[in-house]
């Protein structure tokens, strides 16, 4: 934003720039007056006349400044060192979740006290993280936290600029001090922002780069001479997982793992069981299924009728379960009825050890076989299989 503003001071031509330097040196007789300003006039009047002057057209910078009567900084061989560093969380956030980067400072041994900070920081890929609004006041627009600035200006701040723009990805925040000693040296790095980026998707924001001037008292920039970029990573929430769990057990066996369970969904996702997962001799059994989709399941077993969920389709949103069932043997004929032709057929194998009239698989055709055909006499399938 600051940017756009530039190509209309070029230009105004250097009449235009005259006046706004003598403009800024009332500025600053009235603040060496003792006279009390308003805060926006003691911060505007360094901020925005400073960077103005350092891009006008004319030969060299020192010209521009000239008038005053301090000397002149020398900013490339100034002696000194300034570093702007942002620091992340590390690891993996999920998305929705929210991350923070935090900017530090570290000012080494300056010839001339810190006073005033402007930093612009881009972040990028737009649209993969958003900055959360730290004052909770969604008119004011988008702020993040500069209260860690305390801890670098302890005469108290003037925040002249803070906003944060999610569409353009850009984050600009401008702090002067209120008074106090200008500080030379951090003794370390100090941090002066927080600011909490909420993941959109899956990727990694990064803040690449940074557009920072540093002010003195008086209004001359400090050389920002090292910045160090970091970012944050969000990674995809885990796929929610649901389940159907039910227990199907066979009529006159003891083990009933051998029974196929198969639930399908309307799209045709089918989740077979075959046998039960585990081999659960007590016919248990659990599917993992795609979430928020409606489903039917059926049991089968060969020599037993089968069954079929009631009602038929259930939408599956979390832990599902079908009540326990136990199938019906002595289909031996297997169209799903058990009727004469099934009976005639277990006793025409009688004393015999044929597996497809072996109803309860124990390798032998005989009485228990018979009776559990004839008591389910007339029964058809699919049985009814109800949801819980
Ligand atoms: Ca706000
Ligand atoms: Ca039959
Ligand atoms: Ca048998």
């Amino acid at each position: 934003m600051r940017m756009s503003s530039k190509p209309g001071m070029w230009r105004l031509g250097s009449s235009a720039i005259v006046i706004a330097l003598l403009a800024l040196a009332s500025a600053v007789t009235v603040v060496a007056a003792g006279n009390t300003p308003a805060p926006s006039q003691l911060f505007q009047s360094p901020i925005t006349a400073t960077p103005t002057a350092t891009v006008t057209p004319t030969p060299t910078p020192t010209e521009t400044v000239t008038p005053t009567p301090t000397p002149t900084p020398t900013l490339t061989s100034e002696p000194g060192h300034t570093r702007l560093e942002i620091r992340c969380d590390d690891g993996e956030i999920l998305v929705g979740e929210i991350g923070t980067c935090t900017v530090w400072i570290d000012l080494d041994e300056l010839p001339r006290g810190l006073a005033g900070v402007e930093v612009h920081l881009p972040f990028a890929p737009i649209g993969v993280a958003e900055v959360v609004d730290a004052d909770g006041n969604p008119d004011n627009g988008v702020q993040i936290s500069l209260h860690p600035f305390s801890s670098l200006f302890t005469g108290g701040i003037f925040v002249g600029q803070n906003q944060a723009d999610n569409a353009n990805g850009t984050i600009d925040f401008a702090v002067s001090q209120a008074g106090g000693i200008p500080v030379t040296d951090t003794n370390g790095p100090v941090q002066i922002a927080t600011i909490h980026f909420r993941g959109l998707q899956e990727d990694c924001v990064r803040i690449p780069l940074v557009t920072a001037i540093l002010s003195d008292r008086d209004g001359y920039p400090i050389a920002l001479d090292e910045f160090l970029e970091d970012g944050l990573c969000f990674i995809p929430l885990p796929q929610a997982e649901c389940k159907i769990s039910g227990t199907v057990q066979l009529q006159g066996r003891y083990d009933h793992s051998a029974a196929a369970v198969e639930f399908c969904s309307e799209d045709g996702d089918c989740y077979p069981v075959v046998p039960v997962p585990g081999g659960s001799p007590a016919g248990d059994f659990e599917l993992t299924v795609d979430c928020n989709e409606r489903y039917k399941g059926t049991a089968s077993m060969p020599l037993y009728l089968s069954a079929e969920t009631k009602p038929e389709w259930k939408e599956v949103t979390g832990e599902e379960c079908v009540q326990a069932i136990k199938l019906l043997g002595g289909d031996v004929i297997g169209d799903n009825v058990i009727d004469i032709r099934d009976v005639a057929y277990i006793a025409y194998r009688f004393g015999g050890s044929d597996t497809s009239a072996d109803v309860n698989g124990d390798g032998a055709v005989n009485i228990l076989d018979l009776t559990v055909a004839a008591a389910n006499f007339e029964r058809v399938g699919p049985i009814s299989w109800p949801w819980c």
